[in-house]
């Protein structure tokens, strides 16, 4: 077996450490074990598209990137996948734009990314293809000669047919994922949502061991839900980094509680809907006004999208809204901050939060979620309130599942967990790590290899662990 390589539209420098997101974070460690290459986009945008990739060596992990041309920024990264596809696969096809060039500059962006990768490769290479953006880069690699294994990872929701079909071009787009050897999903519903597509929108089957067939072509299906390494994010909440932003926390909480969100400044994550439920528990309990602060790490994303300025904008009034309703001289109920934070801090912070307030309108999976649990003190462990709509509920049953959109429900369970005594909390504690402990982000990188590196068909869905494909 050759090397692995992993394909994303974006790969930070090799130096990244303090600042990564759990992906990128829980990629590089996908490739630190064996070494390997790690190819795609540079982040930067050039006047020119660069016509060979740069590799640098770090750590025994080649990093190849590439420019992409200021064109194709606006066209395929800001255009077709961040205000096309991102939209319609989170369900929320009003604020889709269907253009015809942004699809074309996709498609060419995903030939480019294929030509470069293929002179890159060797035949018994295993190559890993992330995310949204390179769909269709698997065909496109096919088309430039590459017979070695392909597989392809969604980190976000596949939306129902009823919704993907309201996207121009759509059965083209899901008929190049036949391409690859082996489709993981977050969910067993993303996975639902793709099968019924394949039989009702494409005509073609899916075997009880999840491999799809539509004429002569077919692939491979499973469910891969994407995890953290909790006893290191344990680790980074109580290091010294950790412990210092949770005491400078405490100390401007003067023994108030503590509500967090953090999240991607993004729409799908439901934050106005939150801050509403947040305004609302304070109407309805005049008791916890001056008692509780709620913190939104919000931080910043897609500036160069429109709806993301007009989220910004609506989140920026609605802070405003209510601190200017409810704050007093010495008390402000909401604690806004739109930059991004060290990993330490985050999980330090995370810590010191009596509820973790996670409650996005759809999600692949959520790994805030995750973080906040792992973060939290064993004796003395918060509550989660987590979105039925994040694919993380569908692992965390010992948070308070809501309704994103229900602000009441939401209120109710934020005052719930408030009230939640020490041995209720422990329990529901010890449950989702329990989950977390054994759903690892390297055992979503072992189970996905396994089951793409192995030789013969996966195990039916229905087997013990229903969730999980694995290769026998
Ligand atoms: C996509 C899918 C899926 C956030 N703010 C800061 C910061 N973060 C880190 C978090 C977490 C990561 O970024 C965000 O991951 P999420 O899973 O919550 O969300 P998306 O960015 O939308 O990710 C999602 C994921 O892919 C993986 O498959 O779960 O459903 O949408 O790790 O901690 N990190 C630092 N400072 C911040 O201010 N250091």
């Amino acid at each position: 077996v050759g090397r692995l390589v992993i394909v994303s539209n974006r790969v930070p420098p090799p130096d990244t450490t303090a600042s990564a997101g759990g992906l990128a974070i829980g990629l590089k460690l996908a490739l630190a074990r064996e070494g390997g290459m790690w190819f795609g986009w540079n982040g930067k945008a050039a006047p020119e598209a660069s016509n060979k990739p740069t590799v640098v060596t770090s750590d025994g992990i080649s990093y190849a990137t590439l420019d992409l041309s200021r064109r194709e920024y606006e066209e395929y990264y800001c255009g077709y996948a961040n205000r096309t596809l991102w939209p319609v696969f989170h369900y929320r096809v009003d604020l889709a734009a269907f253009d015809d060039g942004f699809r074309r500059i996709y498609h060419q962006v995903n030939d480019r990314f294929a030509r470069h990768l293929g002179a890159l490769i060797e035949p018994d290479d295993i190559v890993w293809v992330h995310d949204y953006h390179l769909i269709p880069l698997g065909e496109r690699l096919r088309a430039h000669g590459h017979q070695g294994r392909i597989g392809f990872f969604l980190h976000i929701p596949f939306p129902v047919r009823e919704i993907l079909s309201a996207l121009p071009g759509h059965d083209g787009l899901v008929r190049k994922l036949f391409a690859y050897d082996l489709i993981g999903f977050q969910t067993e519903s993303h996975h639902r949502a793709f099968c019924d597509y394949v039989i009702r929108e494409l005509g073609g089957s899916v075997s009880s061991a999840g491999t799809a067939r539509v004429g002569t072509h077919q692939v491979r299906t499973g469910v891969f839900p994407i995890g953290i390494d909790p006893d290191h994010f344990a680790r980074l909440a109580v290091s010294s980094g950790g412990r210092k932003l949770a005491r400078r926390m405490k100390d401007s909480l003067h023994g108030r509680d503590l509500v967090v969100g953090v999240d991607r400044l993004d729409y799908s994550k439901g934050l106005p809907q939150r801050l509403q439920a947040f305004e609302l528990l304070l109407e309805r309990h005049a008791a916890l006004r001056g008692r509780v602060s709620m913190l939104q790490i919000a931080s910043p994303s897609r500036s160069d999208v429109p709806e993301y300025t007009e989220i910004r904008q609506e989140l920026e009034r609605a802070c405003g809204h209510i601190n200017g309703r409810y704050a007093d001289f010495d008390w402000v109920p909401v604690r806004y901050v739109n930059k991004a934070y060290g990993r330490e801090a985050l999980a330090g912070l995370l810590r010191v939060a009596r509820i973790g307030l996670v409650t996005p309108l759809y999600d692949g999976m959520n790994l805030v979620a995750k973080e906040y649990v792992a973060a939290q003190d064993p004796d003395d462990p918060g509550v989660l309130v987590l979105s039925k709509f994040a694919g993380a509920a569908h692992q965390l049953d010992g948070a308070l599942i809501v309704n994103p959109h229900d602000i009441g429900e939401v209120a109710d369970a934020i005052r719930r967990g408030f009230e939640m005594d020490t041995g209720e909390r422990r329990a529901r504690w010890a449950r989702m790590m329990v989950s977390l402990r054994r759903d690892t982000i390297h055992r979503w990188r072992d189970d996905f290899l396994g089951a793409l590196t192995g030789e013969a068909v996966a195990l039916p869905l229905t087997a013990r662990r229903p969730a999980r494909l694995r290769a026998v």
